[in-house]
């Protein structure tokens, strides 16, 4: 079905257009199917991916370049070329990067307004400091670094460590609310709150109160996801996903209030499609390996590499291993966009 033509700027007289300009005002019929398109969005997401063994030497060489104290973090940014790479955006609202920090380094405390998540690509030894809580860094590890909570980032090993960052920067930059406090060293607190968290099933409940954090839980070890999955996979097997969410475990709500964030095993040979979702989905991949089929694109993806797929878009995950596992991290806007009530899935 197709929708009329609307009226041109072009088919206005120039000096009723220069009256309108002089006084901030728009017609809004030359501009209304491009901000209401017909059936779904027009995304500048562009499907892209981020190859790990390409960007690595050129993360390496940044250590080279550039001293911490020249960078507070020393970050490239996975940049999606729809956006304009200078925008730093993956997706409308999820900005990723690769940060490392090399033996003996610190990056020094600060807070700001989006919330951030580490995944451990690579690397032991280092630690974040978040609210006072160390928590360790392992591969596959996710470490929250909520809104407003202050964060710095050590390393006591002797190889590079490597983690991706997700933020949701462009969303809180969009809504003109980004900022950052800068602060002193934290005062680590001698016991990690959070690690009471990481069995299933039970919390923390002294004299029968329970917590009122908003974000009791900060660090979500991988072997406890991996085991999680594997359980689900063992005792499931006609499951439609071998997929876990991470969620705040006094709440069961998503672990963060913009970005969602869950880990995928595919298991050998696994063919997996996913609906068309409204929300853009970022695909990394932590162990094993995944093509990603997404209409016109197709990715396939090792360990430690990463893609992010526009919304509105049905996604074919395949795991070409017939004896392995694939172990994949995603992220995506769903919560903000549940919170809005914008999100959709629309099966085939
Ligand atoms: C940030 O605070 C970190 O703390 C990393 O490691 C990346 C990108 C934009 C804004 C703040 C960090 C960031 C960031």
């Amino acid at each position: 079905m197709s929708l009329p033509e609307l009226g041109r700027l072009e088919d206005l007289p120039q000096d009723y257009r220069d009256a309108l300009s002089a006084q901030n005002l728009v017609p809004l019929w030359p501009s209304l199917r491009a901000v209401l398109p017909p059936g779904k969005p027009i995304p500048r997401t562009r499907a892209t991916a981020w190859n790990y063994q390409t960007l690595r030497p050129l993360l390496l060489k940044a250590g080279e370049l550039t001293p911490m104290e020249k960078a507070e973090r020393r970050v490239l940014v996975l940049a999606n070329p729809g956006h304009g790479l200078e925008k730093m955006q993956a997706s409308s609202t999820i900005y990723l990067g690769m940060q490392l920090l090399l033996p003996g380094e610190w990056a020094p405390a600060h807070r700001h307004t989006p919330n951030a998540v580490r995944m451990i690509v690579e690397g032991e030894g280092a630690y974040t400091t978040v609210d006072g809580e160390k928590c360790e860094m392992q591969r596959g590890d996710l470490i929250l670094t909520p809104t407003g909570l202050w964060h710095e980032h050590g390393h006591e090993g002797d190889k590079p460590v490597i983690w991706l960052d997700v933020l949701d920067l462009p969303m809180v930059y969009y809504m003109e609310a980004s900022y950052v406090t800068e602060g002193k060293a934290q005062t680590i607190s001698s016991d990690a709150a959070g690690l009471a968290y990481q069995r299933g099933g039970v919390v923390p409940a002294p004299m029968f109160t329970r917590s009122e954090s908003a974000f009791p839980m900060l660090r979500y070890p991988w072997v406890d996801v991996r085991a999680a999955l594997q359980t689900l996979a063992r005792t499931q097997p006609e499951i439609d996903a071998v997929q876990v969410a991470y969620i705040n475990p006094e709440t069961g709500a998503d672990a963060q209030k913009i970005l969602g964030f869950s880990a995928l095993m595919l298991r050998p040979d696994e063919t997996l499609q996913m609906p068309a979702r409204s929300s853009a989905t970022v695909f990394h991949v932590i162990e094993g390996g995944a093509s990603v089929l997404a209409e016109a694109s197709s990715f396939a993806l090792g360990e430690a590499d990463t893609c992010c797929i526009p919304g509105y878009t049905g996604i074919t995950l395949v795991n070409a291993s017939a004896t392995e596992p694939a172990f994949v991290f995603m992220a995506d806007d769903a919560p903000l966009q549940k919170k809005l009530g914008v999100y959709e899935v629309r099966n085939a």
